[in-house]
């Protein structure tokens, strides 16, 4: 079975949205960073990073064990391993991927950014005028709901921002009700966590 290392934070409940929607049978183990858990040597055996989350499937390619830290890895590697979520054609296959990657870097960087400096607001509310204006035309980020949802909604789901009101972005506050309203996403935001 798959262990999964996780947190309560935005990054830590990622790859429950996938095992979830997947059924795919876990252990959660909780590890609170803040502690330094996650710097501990037999941690970063398995997250060379030193980051949560990360997780461990002892069969992995192969048949082989594997271990995997960064959220959006996990979750690419749950759709592929369960061929689910990565897209319906290839065209879509890779707007999956452009998306997956745009939350990964720009959208989830910044917002972690924001909690630590005031000065990044403006560049947070450039990325939110994006994502508003492309889920006026989108239902999800990349065609049908996929792991670039799953990215995002761990996002913003669950976590409320100072500097920045959500409902001045009424298709992202659209598209968040519609994701919270999936019983594996709102598992993953009312888990408890220890
Ligand atoms: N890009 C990583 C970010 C992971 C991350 O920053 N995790 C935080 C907890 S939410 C962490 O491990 N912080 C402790 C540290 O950096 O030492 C991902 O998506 O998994």
């Amino acid at each position: 079975m798959i262990d999964l290392y996780a947190w309560k934070s935005a990054n830590g409940r990622r790859p429950i949205i996938i095992l979830e929607e997947t059924n795919t049978p876990y252990n959660l183990i909780s590890i609170d960073p803040h502690g330094g858990a996650n710097k501990e040597p037999e941690y970063l055996k398995l997250s060379p990073g030193g980051k949560v989350p990360c997780i461990v499937d002892p069969d992995g390619p192969d048949g082989e064990p594997i271990h995997l830290m960064e959220s959006a890895a996990i979750l690419e590697y749950i759709a592929g391993k369960t061929k689910q979520f990565l897209g319906t054609s290839i065209q879509n296959k890779w707007e999956v991927k452009q998306w997956l990657f745009y939350l990964a870097t720009n959208v989830s960087v910044s917002f972690s950014n924001l909690n630590h400096a005031r000065d990044l607001e403006k560049q947070c509310r450039v990325l939110l005028e994006a994502i508003n204006s492309h889920l006026s035309k989108n239902e999800y980020f990349a065609g049908d709901y996929s792991i670039a949802d799953m990215m995002a909604i761990g996002r913003f789901g669950a976590f409320g921002f100072d500097f920045i009101d959500l409902d001045e972005y009424p298709n992202l506050v659209r598209w968040i009700d519609v994701m919270v309203a999936r019983p594996p996403v709102k598992k993953s935001i009312e888990l408890p966590i220890n």
